[in-house]
């Protein structure tokens, strides 16, 4: 079990000003953050994020998504991180999200589900390094 995972907070979250608030329940949840900073993906940089959903029918919408805005893209550190943090943000679906997550307060609908959060370890340390050098993870 690692101890990392990666998070965005997504276009819809950070433009309807949700970032200060969810960082504050990202805090409260006990993750410390390693690592932090706004930017806006390229679609290229979408497409190259979520290539793994190429073949999935929705991709074309999902990185048009991804790359409408600024994001919040961070690194957080906790036991078992990755299995915690999706606990804690609740099913992709906010329709399935559990009272108290970060997807039942925030998330719009499945595409506009307002945070990101790795699926493995392995892909926590892809993912982080997709957007952080090491000498940015503190
Ligand atoms: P998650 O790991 O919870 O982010 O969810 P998935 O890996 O299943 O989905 C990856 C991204 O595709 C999610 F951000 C939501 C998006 N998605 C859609 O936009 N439409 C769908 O029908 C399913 C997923």
């Amino acid at each position: 079990m690692g101890n990392i995972t990666f998070t965005m907070i997504k276009p819809c979250a950070v433009a309807g000003g949700h970032s200060g608030e969810i960082l504050a329940m990202i805090a409260g949840g006990g993750f410390k953050i390693k690592a932090m900073r706004m930017l806006r993906m390229s679609k290229a940089d979408a497409e190259s994020f979520y290539s793994v959903h190429s073949a999935r029918p929705f991709y074309g919408e999902l990185t048009d998504f991804m790359s409408s805005g600024p994001i919040v893209a961070a690194v957080l550190e906790k036991e078992n991180a990755v299995a915690e943090y999706r606990k804690f943000i609740g099913s992709t679906n906010p329709a399935d999200a559990a009272e108290g997550t970060v997807r039942k307060r925030f998330a719009k609908s499945i595409q506009e589900n307002a945070v990101h959060g790795s699926d493995s370890d392995e892909n926590a340390l892809i993912e982080a390094s997709f957007f952080f050098a090491s000498r940015d993870l503190f």
